[in-house]
């Protein structure tokens, strides 16, 4: 089984937990951008559903498969999520998210939802969070120099994301700074400590936020519970 094949099980799986009349939040990136597309495919067979979209970028897609979309103000409690991961931590299912640039969004919708149901490949498995990806922080873009010589003072190892030798520029009009941590001991002191330095507006740490993890890997699909 290739990667996408991984991917396209575990968002199966994940869209089959979909029920008629839900407020389902969409989610980004790659393997979420599948789980889109199939309830798309279903909407367009008649499940009546609505979505909220955690990107522009999904946004775009969910209107060209004609997915109904709402928002937080007319819906503010989302029935389930579906969204992808760059790290889950096996033992725990805290997970590191936002190497697509989308974490605000992200995170204030599963915040909002009674469920979320993340989606991997199993490449995104470990043990411990951080290393092997960094750890990307959403920062205000103004003063964000500033803010980088905070992140680099208190030892985080900032490097701002960029595109075509320009600062990344998130939905919201932020920047993202990723972050080189090499092994998470305690991540909630590590967004307790993030969140108390002036100009960091969200985090990629999702702690306690998924309630089962879909893993496709090269045997199957295997689905870790909270
Ligand atoms: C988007 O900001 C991210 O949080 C994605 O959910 C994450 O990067 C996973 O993306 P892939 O499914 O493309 O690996």
């Amino acid at each position: 089984m290739d990667r996408d094949a991984m991917k396209r099980a575990a968002a199966e799986r994940a869209v089959a937990e979909v029920k008629p009349g839900m407020v389902v939040g969409l989610g980004s990136g790659s393997t979420a951008e599948i789980a889109v597309a199939l309830l798309g495919e279903k909407v367009a067979a008649g499940l009546s559903i609505v979505g909220i979209p955690t990107s522009e970028r999904t946004r775009a897609l969910a209107e060209k498969l004609g997915i109904p979309l709402t928002g937080l103000d007319a819906h503010p409690r989302i029935d389930l999520v579906i969204d992808g991961a760059d790290q889950v931590e096996r033992g725990t299912l805290d997970l590191i998210k936002g190497l697509g640039g989308a974490l605000l969004r992200e995170k204030i919708v599963a915040a909002s939802a009674r469920r979320m149901i993340v989606v991997v490949d199993s490449s995104k498995l470990v043990a411990r969070l951080g290393g092997q990806t960094p750890l990307p922080v959403e920062i205000a873009s103004f003063g964000w120099p500033s803010t980088m010589q905070r992140l680099q003072g208190a030892g985080y190892q900032p490097t701002l994301r960029k595109i075509e030798g320009r600062p990344f520029t998130t939905d919201g009009g932020n920047h993202i700074a990723d972050c080189a941590i090499a092994s998470i001991d305690d991540p909630r002191r590590l967004e307790v400590e993030l969140h108390a330095l002036p100009g960091v507006m969200e985090t990629g740490l999702f702690i306690g936020m998924a309630s089962k993890v879909i893993v496709g890997g090269p045997q199957g699909v295997e689905e870790l519970e909270r």
